[in-house]
């Protein structure tokens, strides 16, 4: 706790300037070139105390769709982490991979870190918001961590820039293994699937470098996570690693044995298993008791009028991904268990999060693929119903800027940096992604620069968390934003702004309806022309340009509907690679 205490003084003690509100807060409101302060060096005994760090990212999961949120899929090992650390109830991602992924390693918001689209995006005209690659005006956490003495590393799924000059080796990975979205096997097939790559050299996929026999990917990505907990250790250096799990992504994945364990168990249907998260949000106090839950969209289908054969359809699609979740979590438990083993859980903040909410591509019906289906040929989404229930209580998908595609769980696990007094509880003011990189860089002491490698450096969006380490209130002094496929909204203090492409705006009191539920824009004219003017000053200055054209997000009618059959397999994935934003559908 020293360490906390000594850096506040120095961060958070400046936070009155002007110069510390363009490190804490002031995403356009200060030039680039804004000189940041550094933070006094700490002691060598106060050093020795920064904590490690493991950022895990999860893939497309859905709110509630482990234990501390409400699902009914077992996670005894997130449980634990939530109860001996912090669970945040209001915590936004970007709403989409790419996105999601180069705002918490930047700081930044999607655009001004130079990935405001998937990374295969790149506008002809290169230096604004859709460049697919990471900005020279921005930096990572792991180029910020690594001068302050961190060994850095990263397994999983990078999905920003690596095809356009931004790979974890360029960016400040010291070790890096990463692979294409979506691998869950190492015979899987598939385009681009065939390699990963690690220190920038390719690697076949089935290579024993990669993973011994047949390996589930959660369980390998923690494989490679500990060897960099050990380098690291050899080193003689704290560690920053990330780790963005395969899971749950499309197409979904899971050893035969896990799958079997949750068939049958979602014969229930969407509607009841939705109900009942809602009740257990209520009860352990994530959502208020008075909270109402939102009628689902006309394109969902009613559980009780499908027919039998495909109820057993659906309730296998959700058994692969209930099983692909329950892999996660016991990956998560061997890593603690690891940590334990050498001493290093204690000192080492773990955090969980989502990149986006549940998933609707696909549309009402899902797909399946081949059988097995959750199987290495198989090609399971879950579909719009199915994602209906994973971002339980809230309304919408990953792609839109509603609550089901922005909130995200977030859990804090740190026995030596979490007061005693706090933990179990929950943080209920709300943050995003962009609060990642000023909270770990007051951490590690780290000074986040105004110039790097030759570029200025946008000051960070963000502003720490730390504080609710030690049960402080998180003060905000700016909104948060969103736009992602001309989906927007702007979060400031209790009120929401949001709108789809081409819609109105409307205006939520969260502090009374975190669900959205009862649309105030006409209610309160004032405020929501005051918080539009916000969104587009922030966008103005933020690289976000007009989007083109709508984008359906999955929220499509399905073929069910109507008495037709869904197929049996309709086993594409999404168009292929889309070189304009202008074409874009589906995609990681
Ligand atoms: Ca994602």
């Amino acid at each position: 706790m020293k360490i906390v205490k000594s850096m506040k003084r120095t961060l958070r003690g400046a936070a009155t300037t002007a110069t510390a509100l363009a490190l804490l807060a002031g995403p356009c409101a200060l030039p680039a070139t804004a000189q940041t302060p550094a933070p006094a060096a700490p002691a060598a005994a106060e050093q020795a105390k920064r904590p490690n760090v493991i950022v895990i990212l999860v893939d497309d999961m859905g709110f509630s769709d482990i234990g501390p949120y409400g699902s009914e899929i077992p996670t005894p090992n997130l449980d634990a982490l939530a109860a001996n650390g912090l669970r945040f109830t209001q915590f936004y991602n970007s709403a989409r991979c790419s996105p999601s992924r180069a705002s918490l390693l930047t700081g930044l918001y999607p655009h001004e870190a130079g990935v405001g689209y998937l990374d295969n995006v790149v506008r002809p005209d290169g230096a604004g918001g859709l460049q697919g690659r990471i900005a020279d005006r921005a930096v990572t956490i792991a180029e910020v961590l690594k001068p302050a003495g961190y060994f850095t590393g990263m397994a999983g799924k990078w999905h920003v820039g690596a095809q356009h000059g931004t790979p974890p080796k360029v960016v400040g990975f010291d070790r890096s293994m990463f692979q294409k979205g979506g691998t869950y096997f190492p015979d899987q097939p598939g385009k681009g699937r065939t390699f990963v790559t690690i220190d920038g050299r390719q690697v076949r996929l089935d290579s024993p470098e990669v993973g011994t026999g047949e390996w589930y990917a959660s369980d390998m990505l923690v494989d490679w996570t500990v060897r960099f907990v050990d380098e690291a250790k050899a080193a003689g250096k704290p560690f920053f690693l990330y780790l963005p799990f395969t899971a749950v992504h499309f197409p979904v994945m899971a050893p035969a044995e896990d799958i079997a364990k949750f068939k049958g168990k979602y014969m229930a249907g969407w509607d009841q298993l939705r109900r009942d998260r809602f009740e257990r949000q209520k009860k352990m106090g994530l959502i208020a008791a008075d909270a109402q839950l939102p009628g689902v969209l006309p394109e969902a289908y009613d559980w009780d009028k499908v027919p039998a054969a495909d109820k057993e359809r659906f309730d296998t699609i959700m058994a692969v991904y209930a099983a692909a979740v329950s892999r996660m979590d016991k990956a998560i438990g061997t890593l603690v268990a690891d940590l334990k083993a050498r001493g290093e859980f204690d000192n080492t903040l773990i955090l969980f999060m989502s990149d986006n909410g549940g998933n609707a591509e696909s549309g009402p019906d899902g797909r399946t693929g081949a059988a097995p289906w959750g199987g290495k040929y198989s090609n399971v989404f879950v579909g719009l119903n199915w994602a209906t229930l994973q971002n339980t209580p809230f309304r919408y998908f990953k792609h839109y800027t509603e609550e089901g595609g922005i909130a995200t769980p977030l859990i804090a696990s740190w026995p030596a940096g979490i007061d005693t007094k706090v933990r179990g509880t929950m943080v209920r003011e709300p943050g995003h992604l962009v609060d990642v990189m000023p909270t770990l860089a007051e951490l590690a002491g780290a000074r986040y620069p105004a110039r790097f490698d030759g570029h200025d450096i946008r000051p960070m969006s963000g502003r720490s968390f730390a504080g609710a380490f030690e049960g402080e209130p998180l003060t905000r002094s700016v909104p948060i934003f969103w736009e992602h496929e001309g989906n927007k909204a702007v979060r400031d203090g209790k009120w929401k702004l949001v709108a789809q492409f081409g819609a109105p705006w409307q205006l939520y009191d969260m502090s009374t309806d975190r669900t959205e539920t009862r649309d105030l824009a006409a209610a309160h004219p004032d405020i929501a022309a005051r918080m539009a003017k916000q969104w587009d000053d922030w966008a103005a200055t933020s690289f976000v340009d007009p989007w083109p054209n709508k984008i359906d997000g999955g929220v499509v009618k399905g073929r069910l509907e109507g008495g037709k059959a869904p197929g049996p397999g309709k086993g594409k994935r999404g168009k292929g690679k889309r070189k304009r934003a202008a074409q874009a559908t589906t995609g990681e």
